[in-house]
């Protein structure tokens, strides 16, 4: 599924975004940027053991709540990996909402400075850090909209969602 906002795309498909061929593609990263399970977990396992040297040597300290920091991609077809941090769900009410945003934007931002035409995201704290699927859905898309109608580059955005019941979320909030 496709929609177009002025020249840019958002896209929606069902996959494994370790094999995307976009310029970037998104890792729902820890703050230690240490590796881990999930979509971080296969990412190093498909790229191969030269992007946690560089995050190790780039960003000793990790990456906070929220933020976001860019490494090459090693064995991927992407040519960037941007690790974000999205928050752990603790009921909602510990800024929960505002970190989400943030690491969407942060993303965006920083593809954007980097060239990136085109960048993969899977859905970001939605996994072992339990953000509620509905509510994490339309922040991610209200951000990429947000993003998408603001800049003047042209970018496609795929969303790219691991299995049948997160493609439909993203899918009933994207026709709204
Ligand atoms: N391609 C696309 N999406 C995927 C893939 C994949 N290969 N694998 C999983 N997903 P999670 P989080 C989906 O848990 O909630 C790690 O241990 C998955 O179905 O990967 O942000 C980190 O090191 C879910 O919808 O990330 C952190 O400690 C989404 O990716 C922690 O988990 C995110 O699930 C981060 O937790």
């Amino acid at each position: 599924m496709q929609v177009r906002i002025g020249d840019s795309v958002i896209e929606l498909v069902l996959g494994d975004i370790t094999e995307e061929k976009t310029d970037a593609i998104v890792n729902a990263a820890n703050s230690q940027l240490a590796g881990g399970g999930g979509v971080d977990g296969a990412i190093h396992r498909a790229a191969g053991p030269t992007v946690i040297q560089q995050t190790n040597e780039l960003y000793p300290q990790g990456c906070p709540t929220g933020e976001a920091v860019i490494t090459e991609a090693g064995r991927l077809k992407a040519k960037y990996i941007i690790h974000t941090v999205g928050p752990v769900w603790r009921g909602g009410k510990h800024h929960e909402e505002a970190d989400l945003r943030s690491a969407y934007r942060n993303c965006l931002e920083l593809a954007a400075r980097h060239g990136c035409q085109s960048i993969a995201f899977p859905a970001i704290s939605t996994g072992v850090y339990s953000y509620p699927l509905d509510l994490a859905t339309e922040i991610a898309i209200s951000e990429i909209r947000q993003f998408l109608t603001d800049s003047s580059a042209p970018i496609l955005i795929r969303c790219v969602l691991f299995n049948e019941g997160i493609y439909g979320a993203y899918s009933r909030v994207l026709e709204q």
